[in-house]
């Protein structure tokens, strides 16, 4: 029989094994740097409304997912505190527009560890026991133990929840779905800071049958593991 939500383009996950036991909830950099007034996102000029849209839809899938057992990880981009891991292009680009990543600002230095601006924001800060992946770049599985970890707790299924759609969530769930994950893309528990882009980035997920994974809403997921 299985179990399945109600997903595009197809009935997500293609097993029906929908489970707590293979099943992780990812969210992705839910950071003051991406959501927060006087972060990285803010300094470069973008709506934060847009990326705090999913901030609400995170917390409620959040609570049921806890409740229900199934597996929670965060992560967090950034760099270490002497910028020892920071490209230089990565640097250079970001202080073309206004942001320069390692460089002090509102939320202390922008995008490095330690900071006020890294920290996951308090609405969805992990809670003890749930894996941070601290990572240095938009994927989530370069330079990090992330997939050592999810085969480790027996994960065949990865939900993912987070900013931005279009760059951290969209390489992770590529590089996730490369890797023999089956991925589902929450679409309001992720945002762009362009939203023309959160809908493409959508949209690319589903061609070819599915070629990343499937795509659904807070509300389907909820109807199925309800
Ligand atoms: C970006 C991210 N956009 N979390 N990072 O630089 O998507």
């Amino acid at each position: 029989m299985g179990c399945y939500v109600h997903s595009e383009p197809y009935p997500y996950p293609f097993n029906g094994d929908l489970r707590p036991e293979n099943t992780v909830l990812l969210i992705i950099d839910m950071q003051t740097d991406f959501c927060g007034i006087g972060g990285y996102v803010d300094q470069m000029g973008y709506d934060l409304s847009l990326t705090r849209a999913p901030i609400a839809p995170i917390k409620t899938v959040l609570d049921v997912m806890r409740a229900k057992g199934f597996h929670v990880m965060h992560t967090r981009e950034g760099h270490r505190p002497d910028l020892a891991d920071l490209p230089e292009n990565k640097q250079w680009r970001s202080r073309q527009i206004g942001a320069g990543i390692g460089d002090p600002g509102p939320c202390g230095k922008v995008l490095v560890r330690g900071e006020p601006g890294w920290e996951i924001i308090p609405d969805l800060a992990p809670l003890p026991g749930e894996p941070i992946i601290d990572k240095p770049g938009k994927g989530s599985f370069y330079a990090t133990d992330l997939d050592l970890l999810l085969k480790r707790q027996g994960i065949q299924n990865i939900l993912l929840a987070g900013i931005t759609t279009d760059v951290c969530v969209h390489t992770t769930m590529r590089d996730a779905n490369d890797r023999g994950y089956e991925c589902l893309l929450l679409s309001d528990c992720t945002a762009a800071t362009d939203h023309s882009n959160h809908l493409a980035a959508l949209n690319m997920v589903k061609m070819q049958g599915g070629v990343f994974g499937a795509v659904a809403d807070s509300q389907a997921l909820l109807a199925a593991i309800g």
